[in-house]
C-alpha cells in the first residue's frame, strides 16, 4: 500500500496559501492534538517561513492528555506559542486569539503611535484537510458562516470572516503535502481522517491502528468490542502478494483482531464471515468519534524507532551502492587488463 493523494485543489490550496501570506500579519497554524508531529505539513512550514504563528492543536478532546502534556512542553521549547483546543464544544480558542492579538501587540502600538485609532488583524488559518479549521473560524465568530464536515476536502475556496474586534479570519482549504515519504506518517493521518478513505487499503489502515491501540492502549479494544485479543502461534502460512507497511505478521494480528471486532458487531456477510469492509468503517468511525477512548497515535518513542529505522535503511542502500560501484570498477579494471 502507498498513500499518494495530491488531486488539483490541493494544488490551488498551497497557491492560495502563498498568495494570501502577503496580506495577513500571522498564521493560526492547526494541527491534530492526536498527531502533534505527523499533522505537521513541512510544505506548510517552508510557506509560512518567518511569519508570526501560533501553533493550535485542535480536537484534544480526542487526544490522550499525557501525551498533549509532552508535546506542548516540546514545543514551547523550541519556541513556539502553544495553544491545544477543542473547536467543536471552544475549549482554547479564545485563547487562540488572545495570543494573535498579544503576538500583534507590537504593531498595533506602533499604529497607535502613528495615530491609528484601530488596527485590524489578519491571521489566516491554515493546516492538514478535516482537522478543523472551519470549525475554528466558526467558534470565533460564533456563526456558523463556513461550511464543516466529517470528511476531507470540504472547503475548496479561501473565505475571509470578520469575526469583530477588529480582526479577520481567513479560512482555508486542508492542505496535504504532494509525496508522502513516511508511509507510517501516511498511516496516522488516514486514520486521523486527513486522506479520503477511498484511496488507503482500510484492511492494512485498521491493522495498523488496533495493534497499536491494542500494544499502547491495552484494554481499549477488549473493553469497547468486548472481544480477547486473538494471540495468533505465529507458524500461520503467509500468502501475500502485495508490500505492505506494517509488516505481514502485525498485518496478520491487526486483521485477527479486526476479524474479531467485526463478528462482536455482527458485520458477517452470508455463511457466517465476517464482511471486514464493513468492520473496518466501524472500527474508523469509532476511533474518530473517540469512542475507544482518548487515543494520541504520534509517541515520541515509536517516532524515534521510525527515525532510526529511515537512518538504517538509508546506510543500507548506501552500503549496497558503494558495492554495487566498487565491483562496476573491478569490472571495468579486469576488462581493461584483459585489452
Ligand atoms: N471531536 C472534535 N471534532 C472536531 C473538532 N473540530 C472539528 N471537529 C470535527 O471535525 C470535522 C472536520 O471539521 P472541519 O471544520 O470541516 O475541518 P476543516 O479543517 O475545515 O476541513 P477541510 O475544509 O476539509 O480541510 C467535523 O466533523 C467537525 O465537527 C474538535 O476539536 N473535536
Ligand atoms: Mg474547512
Amino acid at each position: 500500500m502507498t498513500v499518494q493523494w495530491y488531486p488539483g485543489h490541493m494544488a490551488k490550496a498551497k497557491r492560495t496559501l502563498e498568495d494570501n501570506l502577503k496580506l495577513v500579519n500571522i498564521v493560526i497554524e492547526l494541527c491534530d492534538a492526536r498527531l502533534p508531529y505527523s499533522s505537521r505539513n513541512p510544505a506548510i512550514d517552508r510557506i509560512i517561513g518567518k511569519k508570526p504563528r501560533v501553533l493550535v492543536f485542535n480536537k484534544a478532546d480526542l487526544a490522550d492528555p499525557a501525551q498533549s502534556e509532552y508535546w506542548m512542553e516540546y514545543y514551547k521549547k523550541q519556541g513556539f506559542t502553544v495553544v491545544f483546543t477543542d473547536a467543536r464544544a471552544g475549549d482554547g480558542v479564545k485563547k487562540v486569539i488572545a495570543a494573535v492579538k498579544k503576538a500583534m501587540e507590537e504593531k498595533v502600538s506602533r499604529s497607535l503611535e502613528r495615530g491609528r485609532i484601530a488596527t485590524t488583524l489578519y491571521a489566516m488559518v491554515v493546516g492538514i484537510p478535516n482537522v478543523g479549521k472551519s470549525s475554528f473560524v466558526n467558534k470565533v465568530s460564533g456563526k456558523a458562516a463556513a461550511k464543516t464536515g466529517d470528511k476531507p476536502g470540504v472547503t475548496r475556496e479561501k473565505q475571509w470572516l470578520n469575526m469583530g474586534d477588529d480582526i479577520y479570519l481567513l479560512d482555508t482549504p486542508g492542505l496535504l503535502w504532494p509525496r508522502i515519504d513516511n508511509q507510517m506518517a501516511a498511516l496516522r493521518l488516514a486514520a486521523s481522517g486527513a486522506i479520503k478513505d477511498e484511496v488507503v487499503d482500510s484492511g492494512e489502515l485498521c491493522a495498523f491502528l488496533l495493534t497499536f491501540i491494542d500494544s499502547h492502549y491495552p484494554g481499549l479494544i477488549e473493553g469497547r468490542y468486548n472481544i480477547k485479543i486473538p494471540e495468533l502461534s505465529g507458524d500461520e502460512e503467509r500468502d501475500y502478494v502485495t508490500e505492505t507497511v506494517i509488516g505481514a505478521e502485525r498485518l496478520e494480528k491487526g486483521l485477527a483482531i479486526l476479524e474479531a471486532c467485526g463478528r462482536a458487531r455482527g458485520c458477517l456477510v452470508k455463511g457466517g464471515e465476517v464482511d471486514l469492509g464493513r468492520a473496518a468503517a466501524l472500527v474508523l468511525d469509532d476511533f474518530r468519534a473517540g469512542k475507544t477512548g482518548k487515543i494520541s497515535l504520534d509517541f515520541p518513542e515509536v517516532l524515534g524507532e521510525e527515525a532510526d529505522m529511515a537512518v538504517m535503511n538509508e546506510e543500507r542502500m548506501k552500503q549496497k551502492e558503494e558495492k554495487r560501484a566498487a565491483r562496476k570498477a573491478n569490472y571495468r579494471s579486469r576488462k581493461n587488463g584483459k585489452r
